[in-house]
């Protein structure tokens, strides 16, 4: 008899070897493991030849990652903003963000179902839906950013001396994509959605996830309000024109717009669907503020994404002095379209307005440019500052949370003319 461990070792070698997964970024020696598993040491040379560009891996995502695209953060991989300029207003899925709790898993979209469930179905009965099942309904596309609640978090500290919890991005996890599904609300439907339905609980297939101290908090899950559920919300099988990336969720992943990047619930394998409010870790113990400005508890488990703006630069680029460029850069809102970033290029004297390449877009960017010749060589700071529809703009400070969630300050940018 097979383990599931070795059918997955198979599954996973079969995928490569026909090309589904990227052979950049698996090293030799789990392909070595994976021949092995599969009793086919030897047999197939060809799945041996070393990629061609060879970048630095994160455990467990798939994709390469090149130095000059990406840069790595234990199991995830933070998209390099200057990587982006030129790219035009979606994010390429060779660059796009990667952030996995644990791993990438190797899914087959020939053996996947959904299993809709739970006490706020009609007549509490499951219900299946293949990738075919799907691909029958009515599909929709729509632009939307994925972003982490914790994009920015290295500035709470860089920036206002504070100490958080988590990855330590500085503005490279978001990415915005043509995402390609189905309507949640459909699914829902077909399924037999009841009256007396409040929340679902969508579920990620890769592994039980296990914190620092060895704690066992299960599959990545986490509710979302029904009103939200059926609102905007897609399960995705394409990615700006591709079937999902192994990275992204493939084949299926949830894709709440406007939400923080949690909501967005990758290789969703089940969605219970409840009469009763759920609750999961991931909208209890994370992705709440606290601290001493917030409730004992926390905040409301968090729901849209803040403001930011971020520059097409590296940190502490070189600049030849005397000579002018044009910078750009891109600013963003879970509240609303972005209609106006003003920018400094001297650490906040003077200000003027950037250029907006962008209509102002719900779920989305808008990319800007702004000419600048550094009048002598030193080190400048350059300041983006973007306002929304809604009339928010980005603070001079985000006040403290513990886990450093949703920094939405100006970014201190420094820049080095030469
Ligand atoms: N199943 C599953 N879904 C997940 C995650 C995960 O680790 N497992 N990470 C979440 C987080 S925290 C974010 S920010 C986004 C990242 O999406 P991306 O990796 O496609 O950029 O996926 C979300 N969905
Ligand atoms: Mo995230």
């Amino acid at each position: 008899m097979q383990t599931p461990e070795s059918s997955y070792d198979r599954r996973r070698l079969r995928q490569w070897l026909s090309g589904e997964a990227r052979a950049d970024g698996v090293s030799r020696r789990d392909m070595l493991r994976l021949l092995a598993a599969a009793g086919l040491a030897g047999a197939a040379p060809v799945a041996l030849s070393t990629p061609a560009a060879a970048g630095p891996t994160a455990p467990g995502i798939v994709k390469p990652l090149p130095e000059d695209l990406f840069t790595v953060r234990g199991t995830n991989a933070e998209t390099r903003f200057a990587a982006l300029a030129g790219t035009g207003y979606h994010t390429p899925n060779d660059r796009f963000f990667v952030r996995n709790h644990t791993s990438t898993p190797l899914l087959d979209a020939a053996d996947w179902k959904l299993t809709v469930w739970g006490d706020g179905l009609n007549g509490n009965r499951a219900v299946d839906f293949s990738l075919a099942d799907l691909k029958r309904l009515p599909s929709v596309t729509h632009s939307a950013f994925v972003e982490c609640a914790g994009n920015g978090r290295s500035h709470f500290t860089s920036q206002q001396g504070q100490e958080v919890s988590g990855t330590a991005w500085t503005l490279g996890a978001i990415g915005v994509a043509r995402w390609r599904g189905v309507r949640l609300a459909d699914v829902l439907k077909r399924a037999g959605l009841g009256r007396r339905a409040v929340d679902v609980l969508p579920r990620g297939l890769d592994d039980d996830y296990v914190t620092a101290d060895g704690t066992n908090l299960g599959r990545v899950r986490r509710p979302l309000p029904l009103s939200k559920a059926l609102d905007d919300v897609l399960l995705a099988y394409e990615m700006n024109g591709a079937p999902l990336p192994p990275d992204h969720g493939h084949p299926v992943r949830v894709l709440v717009p406007s939400w923080v990047g949690i909501a967005s619930v990758k290789w969703v394998g089940d969605i219970q669907v409840s009469a009763r409010p759920l609750y999961s870790p991931w909208n209890t113990d994370f992705y709440r503020l606290f601290g001493d400005a917030h409730p004992q508890n926390g905040s409301a488990p968090l729901t849209r994404q803040t403001i930011k703006s971020a520059w097409e630069l590296d940190a502490g680029a070189n600049l030849t002095a005397g000579v002018t460029h044009r910078l750009t850069g891109r600013s963003w809102s879970g509240a609303g379209g972005v209609v106006r970033v003003d920018v400094s290029t001297d650490g906040g004297t003077r200000w003027s307005t950037a250029r907006l390449h962008d209509a102002p877009r719900r779920d989305g960017w808008v990319r800007w440019s702004t000419p600048w010749r550094p009048p002598s060589p030193g080190i400048y700071t350059l300041l983006a500052r973007a306002t929304d529809t809604t009339g928010r703009t980005q603070p001079d400070a985000t006040v403290h949370n513990t886990q450093g969630y949703l920094f939405d300050a100006v970014v201190r940018h420094a820049v080095n003319a030469m």
